[in-house]
């Protein structure tokens, strides 16, 4: 590949400074169990495994890395991250993604989406403190669009951000709207498949799939599968640069943002979140917290809990409380991890 080619020469002289030893700083693009890609300052992309068994780190963290092989290395360390997002279920904790600035949530009018999915997206990302970003593609298929932004109007009114596009019925309209977004901002995109995730990604980063593709056989010696987490650099055109190379050589690629995309998102389990957290990841509910009468109040069922009075009044919605009755359900399960 030219891209080794280029970074060859360098490669070598940051080697025989520090004897093949000296940690050097890089970020992993792509994960795949206790396999990384890692992604060198210059553009340059090795293999990278933890040094223990277990793992620590996630795409999007920044390491350091002592070299292996020629295209091998050893993660030694991670620098502190600014968060770092989780799935969990009954039986296992997943790191996602660190340093997350937004979670892009993406919608469709058709397949229908699941508002279980939604509202989960919007509890991870609130949980962290991260701003999340709800997208509606499809609005093309205008049968189900009435539906689809009715179903939508509860989390316009709690005011999440909502945009309303079609990657093709569209595409500049889409580019348009998504470009003040994404620009400058590390995303993270969560959808069920059916969603124009794919479709987003192609229309957003050119050569997504000639890249996905490269990864792919990296991390899994050939076989395309698609069940790992890969971070892209946005292209030079999202913050409207005229400047720049396309591809990781580019110095200004890491100011530009990217996107985490993230297979395997038909079910979003949040078991790791505490109770304290999940109150205050509805932000209907924090103003009614100190209205509970009881400061343990787990707003289920207790006498003078403000924010089953709030639900009584319609302030806060049955939907919201729904989910967060369950959440708290799945909170309070053992969790062998
Ligand atoms: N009508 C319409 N179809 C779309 C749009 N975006 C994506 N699709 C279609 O929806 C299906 C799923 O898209 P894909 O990008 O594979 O979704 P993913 O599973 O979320 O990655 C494909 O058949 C796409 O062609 C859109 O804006 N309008
Ligand atoms: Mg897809
Ligand atoms: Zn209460």
């Amino acid at each position: 590949m030219s891209r080794a080619g280029r970074s060859g020469p360098q490669r070598a002289a940051s080697a025989a400074k520090g004897n093949g030893a000296a940690a050097e700083e890089a970020l992993i693009v792509a994960a795949h169990g206790r396999h990384y890609v890692i992604e060198l300052d210059d553009g340059s992309r090795l293999h990278g495994f933890p040094r223990g068994k277990r793992s620590e780190c996630a795409v999007g963290d920044r390491v350091t890395i002592e070299r292996a092989a020629a295209d091998q290395c050893v993660i030694t360390g991670f620098k502190p991250r600014k968060n770092l997002l989780h799935r969990s279920d009954q039986f296992k904790s997943k790191l996602l993604a660190a340093n997350i600035d937004q979670v892009v949530i993406v919608l469709a009018t058709e397949p229908g989406f699941s508002e279980d999915l939604l509202g989960r997206a919007l509890v991870s990302a609130e949980a962290l403190g991260i701003r999340p970003l709800i997208i509606l593609n499809k609005i093309d298929l205008t049968e189900r669009l009435e539906e689809a932004r009715g179903r939508l109007e509860l989390y316009r009114a709690l005011g999440y951000e909502t945009l309303f596009l079609s990657v093709h019925g569209s595409p500049d309209d889409t580019l348009a709207q998504l470009r003040p977004q994404l620009a400058h901002r590390s995303s993270i995109l969560i959808g069920q498949s059916g969603m124009g995730k794919s479709s987003l990604l192609n229309l957003l980063i050119p050569g997504v799939e000639a890249q996905t593709r490269e990864i792919s056989a990296k991390l899994d010696s050939g076989k395309h599968t698609t069940t790992f987490t890969r971070l892209y650099h946005l292209p030079a055109s999202v913050d409207g640069a005229t400047a720049g190379v396309e591809g990781g050589a580019d110095p200004h690629a890491r100011q530009r943002g990217c996107l985490i995309d993230s297979p395997g998102f038909q079910e979003f389990g949040l078991h790791h979140l505490s109770e304290g957290m999940l109150e205050r990841a509805f932000p209907e509910f924090r103003p009614r917290l100190t209205e509970c009468r009881f400061y343990n109040c787990h707003h289920i069922n207790e006498p003078g809990c403000g924010v089953l009075a709030a639900m009584k009044d319609g302030a806060i919605s049955e939907r919201r409380h729904q989910l967060y009755t369950q959440l708290l359900h799945e909170s309070r399960q053992q969790k062998p991890w």
